[in-house]
């Protein structure tokens, strides 16, 4: 069975960690084969591949084949590491995935953007390699989350996902061993924050396994160190921690505390350290309120995504990211339409970004085959416990987002074209979605919410959200060109929204194509100019309504798709920066406009 992976692998005194990203052995398997002839034992006419890294642009006959591939590597495990309980970690193996040590099977994950991991501490041969073999294939199909090839989707291309992004396969992050003590270890480490007048109020949630019944836990920084005895009852223990004159977490001021965690009896057998920041999220009618004081989303939808690497860990993009999102001024990002790389979130903790969080549940529909919509279901409620159990601690996610544009039959093939019809289909929708979002308030009713809505999607949907997000694209997909009549719509229908649901509004997308260096006197669409008009008059709209919440343009930077006419040269440009990070004129303007606001 899989084992946790609630808590980032880490080296301290009691653990142990070994990072296998490098070059890798890699092989193809367009038949199917390589099970049946043991490839497990060992790749033999095999290339070299570099992980982390998409494997689709690493070699010039793989943009395309999602099929099965096998990864390979050998590591020596260190014999300092024998009395530990050892751990192979995979962070993303996109799409699914099995995995194999010294030829013994250890089981499979369905799921390309959370991590995994297995027990491997009996398999573990000393003084020797130790060969791990991981097989992985991207097959795009209705049944799947996200989902591909669906009847009547909304996208006409190939590959033929049903989203607008490339379907990049392989192991996409690192690749870990880790240790943790045999006689007993940290499983899960639970943290919330509160506050009253100046005092933080912190609970630390401990699970563990093993024969310790004692611990303790230490909260410190800005200048306090407070520390708690904890027993436990059966495998969990509370503490509930109060930090004096505490410096609650803003992205003014995204001040960290360190949480430390020990457990032992006499000795201290297992340690844990992460970091929590002090602040309270809630909504009203018109406002979602950061430690109580309404805040408002200033940012982007964004994508991993970079030339070659594909949606590869690409640090020093990530760096550049966060650099280029503090000099536009936005404090915010959703990670559409996936869950990114585990940096991500420690970034946006330490430089103050709110995030919404995503699961991969994007071109969902509804009205196929029954057992399609059931297994979808199933998915993405798994994928939804993975992604809470690996981003709860994080003062930067705010709001957990379950779905991004689940689509209508009849808006279905055209797509964008009206207003959906209410049909039975909508029952089927409504507890889908009704029923992810119940569960992640069960899972962590600390934090908000919702699912994002498509343009001309049903709008009794919306509700179950509790702040509305939309995607809207007046003026673009609709009324092509003609941004006066599009803007009219748009801010008709979002005061129709706000009345009939009393909820705050955002909009988690809207932008236009801009080819950059193409210029134009005249509004003109896919002209720097048209982008930056487009931006600016949304912005304009939105200011002047007092329930919207935020305003995310789509997107950060151009980004790979898969082929199709509306995507020349196989790339969605709606980014305000190039896929290389070079502003458009667009990015001036949100530069000028949100650290303005600033003041
Ligand atoms: C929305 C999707 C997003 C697309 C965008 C677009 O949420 O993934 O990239 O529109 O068409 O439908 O640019």
């Amino acid at each position: 069975a899989p084992a946790d992976i609630a808590l980032f692998p880490v080296q301290n005194e009691q653990r142990n960690r070994m990072d296998l990203s490098g070059i890798w052995k890699f092989k193809l398997d367009e038949t199917g084969v390589g099970e049946q002839e043991g490839w497990f034992n060992g790749l033999s006419d095999y290339r070299s591949i570099a992980v982390p890294g998409s494997w689709n642009d690493q070699f010039n006959d793989t943009h395309n084949y999602l099929g099965l591939a096998w990864y390979e590597t050998e590591t020596f495990v260190p014999a300092a590491w024998k009395e530990e309980r050892i751990f192979i970690r995979v962070g993303s193996a996109n799409y699914l995935a099995k995995i194999w040590i010294n030829g013994t099977p250890l089981g499979q994950h369905e799921g390309g953007h959370i991590p995994f991991a297995f027990d491997i501490t009996s398999l573990v041969k000393w003084d020797g390699q130790n060969r791990i073999s991981i097989q992985i294939e991207n097959e795009l199909k209705p049944d799947r989350v996200p989902t591909g090839n669906v009847k009547g989707g909304p996208f006409n291309n190939f590959p033929a996902t049903s989203y607008d992004f490339f379907p990049f396969a392989g192991l996409q992050r690192a690749v870990w061993l880790y240790t943790t003590p045999q006689t007993a270890a940290i499983q899960d480490i639970t943290i919330t924050t509160d506050f009253e007048s100046t005092t933080g109020k912190v609970a630390v949630q401990v699970e563990k396994r093993g024969s310790a019944r004692k611990g303790t836990v230490t909260i410190s920084g800005h200048g306090v160190n407070v520390e708690q005895a904890i027993t436990f009852t059966g495998d969990a223990a509370t503490a509930n921690i109060e930090i004096p004159n505490v410096e609650l977490w803003s992205p003014e001021n995204p001040a960290l505390y360190e949480v430390s965690v020990k457990i032992g009896d006499r000795n201290t057998i297992d340690s844990y350290a992460t970091q929590t920041g002090v602040r309270t999220i809630a909504v009203t009618e018109k406002a979602i309120l950061l430690n109580g004081e309404p805040i408002y989303l200033k940012g982007f939808g964004k994508h991993e995504d970079f030339p070659i690497y594909g949606r590869g860990s690409a640090y020093p993009v990530m760096v550049k990211d966060f650099e280029l999102m503090k000099w536009t001024g936005a404090n915010s990002f959703r990670t559409s339409h996936y869950p990114y790389d585990e940096e991500f979130y420690k970034m946006a903790d330490r430089e103050g970004f709110l995030i919404i969080d995503e699961i991969p549940a994007v071109g969902l529909v509804f009205y196929d085959e029954a057992e399609n919509v059931a297994k979808r279901k199933a998915l993405c409620s798994q994928y939804l416990d993975e992604l809470i159990a690996r981003d709860k601690n994080h003062p930067s996610v705010i709001m957990w987002c379950v779905a991004n544009e689940p689509f209508p039959e009849n808006l279905g093939g055209g797509g964008f074209t009206g207003q959906a019809k209410e049909t039975a289909e909508s029952d089927v929708a409504i507890d889908f979605l009704e029923g992810l979002i119940r569960q992640a308030k069960e899972k962590d009713p600390t934090r908000l919410a919702a699912f994002v809505g498509v343009m001309g999607g049903p709008t009794a949907w919306l509700d179950l959200s509790d702040v509305i997000l939309i995607n809207r694209y007046f003026g673009w997909y609709t009324n092509v060109g003609n941004l006066p009549l599009g803007l009219r719509y748009f801010g008709g229908e979002m005061d129709k929204i706000h009345e009939t649901f009393k909820k705050p509004v955002m909009v988690t997308e809207f932008g236009a194509d801009a080819i950059a260096g193409m210029h134009a006197t005249e509004d003109e669409i896919y002209s720097e100019e048209f982008q930056r008009k487009m931006i600016a008059s949304y912005l304009d709209v939105a200011d002047a309504k007092d329930y919207v919440v935020g305003m995310h343009v789509w997107n950060f930077a151009d980004f790979r798709t898969g082929q199709a006419l509306m995507r020349v040269g196989g790339m969605n440009l709606k980014g305000v920066f190039t896929q290389d990070r070079k502003p458009k004129l667009a990015a001036h303007l949100l530069r000028e406009r949100w650290n303005k606001a600033k003041e």
